[in-house]
């Protein structure tokens, strides 16, 4: 709670998923003591969360902003224009993004691959530039970036979802590296199979049964366990950055090794 205290942490994709439970992990964490920015493109859920989190943390500020970081043009004056007790961002969670489809290539709708390139890499390229430009002249500050084992280890039907993936992971070691002279920390997230309620259920185009199917019979990490992992990294000692996390369900070994055993 001590190294949380009073800290400013800014969310994308928090009205579901895996940004959701990390925004009530941080607040749980922080005893309340902390100022949330949440956005998504559903400001209703960010703002059922924010009713919540307000009532149970009577100390706690919290923004909450429809933000499609997808639309990238928006990106840079949503930041600029914070109200300044949000204005200086100690940790920035880039967690909005999806997967669309399993299709092979040659087959997969343009579409599809303009909004995972275009949220998962463009939108977190710009708001990552925007923040690191702030932390930089306060030198220090986390970027939490959400990697997968997908940027590690593609998968046939992830062209598009593994590339954004490896992208992100290529862009974070870039920025860890080049903010080596700084207290800035850059900790990449990289999940296997976690059975969130919207992740497969997006990337299926909401077929409940193929999405309940990826899970099944399996004991996937659940958002929480990531969540929990988000707030560990974020919190450990400033000389001490957490730079990578592979992470699986204890039955998953790799993108394609999951035991579905009896
Ligand atoms: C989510 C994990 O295996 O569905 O990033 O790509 S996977």
């Amino acid at each position: 709670a001590q190294r949380l205290a009073g800290k400013n942490i800014f969310i994308t994709g928090a009205s579901t998923g895996i940004g959701y439970l990390t925004a009530k992990y941080f607040a749980e964490a922080g005893a309340g003591n902390i100022k949330l920015i949440l956005t998504a493109r559903r400001k209703e859920k960010l703002d059922a969360l924010k009713e919540e989190l307000v009532k149970t943390y009577p100390n706690i500020k919290v923004l909450t902003a429809s933000l499609d970081v997808s639309k990238i043009a928006t990106i840079r004056p949503f930041v600029k224009e914070l109200p300044k007790e949000f204005s200086e961002i100690d940790v920035l969670v880039n967690n909005a993004g999806k997967a669309l489809g399993l299709d092979p290539i040659g087959t997969i709708d343009t579409k599809d691959v303009e909004e995972m390139f275009s949220t998962n890499v463009l939108g977190m390229i710009e708001l990552t530039q925007t923040v690191v430009e702030l932390m930089k002249g306060r030198n220090k500050g986390d970027i939490i970036q959400l990697g997968s084992v997908a940027g590690r280890d593609p998968y046939p039907g992830g062209g598009i979802y593994c590339a954004t993936k490896a992208a992100l992971r290529s862009f974070t070691h870039v920025l860890r590296k080049e903010l080596i002279n700084t207290k800035i920390r850059v900790i990449e997230i990289e999940p296997g199979n976690v059975a969130t309620d919207e992740f497969s259920l997006v990337r299926f185009k909401g077929d409940a049964s193929r999405a309940a199917n990826v899970y099944k019979d399996t004991e996937p990490l659940m958002g929480e366990d990531i969540a929990e992992l988000i707030v560990f990294t974020a919190t450990r000692k400033e000389n001490t950055v957490i730079a990578e996390t592979l992470v699986f369900g204890t039955n998953q070994a790799s993108a394609f090794h999951l035991y579905r055993g009896p």
